[in-house]
């Protein structure tokens, strides 16, 4: 089997059955659909999130975010309007499918929204599940879902993903393999899954304008969260919220665990 089977990003418009949208994210490690939501949701997210962009976005800046890329996280605390896509109903049924098998609820492992400006490199390609030291096939440990708040393009920093990088047989160490990625392309207000064995990155923005995104992952609900919800929200903006993002911040055990 060729790894790189598909030269594009399935993408699928906004009324498909998330039935097909799994399937395909299951068989590639990424899929898109393409306008999930009116452009008028992430204008208002990307208007919360403008002043801590311009303030603190370049605190993280570093060898592996970029030097020319804003990112923010605490997200929740920052912007009432993300909760419309964090707790979207396509991305919990995407979640549901691929995480439920392995848990019994599952929890927000971080937001990030991430601004890349013009003149920003690639970024060095990767799975975001290195940070769980253990991989058993068959098994995701998260699954991310990178909304775009801007129009994404080949050329202005669109997430790259090498395409059936998933759940390889043999995990072939990242300097043996020569990953062909593919840029995600989609207008604004669409969303972008990838597996959290999907090897992806951020691109290099060659356009003029910036390229803003929210990437959410969820991870399985035994598993430590890579951000702690439980830090980054104060607790009386937590409370605020209704119970389904209360449940995906982590206020809600595991069965015996976390009560
Ligand atoms: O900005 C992007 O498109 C992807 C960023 C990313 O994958 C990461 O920082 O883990
Ligand atoms: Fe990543």
């Amino acid at each position: 089997m060729s790894l790189g089977m598909r030269t594009e990003i399935e993408s699928f418009e906004r009324d498909v059955d998330t039935a097909e949208v799994v399937a395909a994210l299951q068989r590639d490690g990424a899929v898109a659909v393409r306008e999930q939501v009116d452009p008028e949701v992430v204008d208002r997210v990307l208007a919360d999130l403008r002043e801590p962009f311009d303030q603190e976005g370049q605190r993280s800046q570093d060898v592996f975010n970029g030097f020319k890329t804003l990112r923010l996280n605490a997200i929740l605390a920052r912007s009432r309007a993300s909760a419309e896509l964090v707790g979207h109903p396509r991305v919990i049924e995407v979640a549901d499918a691929i995480l439920l098998p392995h848990c019994v609820n599952y929890r927000i492992g971080s937001l990030t929204a991430i601004e890349i400006h013009p003149g920003e490199e690639d970024q060095t390609l990767h799975t975001d599940d290195v940070i769980y030291p253990i991989r058993i096939p068959g098994v995701e440990w998260q699954v991310s879902a990178m909304w775009a708040l801007t129009d994404f393009t080949e050329t202005n920093g669109g997430t790259r993903v090498v395409l059936g990088s998933h759940q390889r047989k043999i995990l072939v160490p990242e300097r043996l393999m020569k990953p062909n990625p593919v840029a995600a392309a989609m207008p604004r207000g669409s969303v972008l899954f990838y597996l959290g064995s999907t090897m992806h990155g951020g691109g290099a923005n060659q356009s003029t304008a910036p390229r803003a995104g929210l990437i959410n992952t969820y991870a399985l609900g035994w598993l430590r969260q890579e951000e702690s919800q439980y830090l980054a929200v104060p607790r009386e903006i937590a409370e605020s919220y209704p119970e389904e993002i209360r449940h995906l911040m982590g206020y809600r055990s595991h069965g015996l665990l976390g009560g």
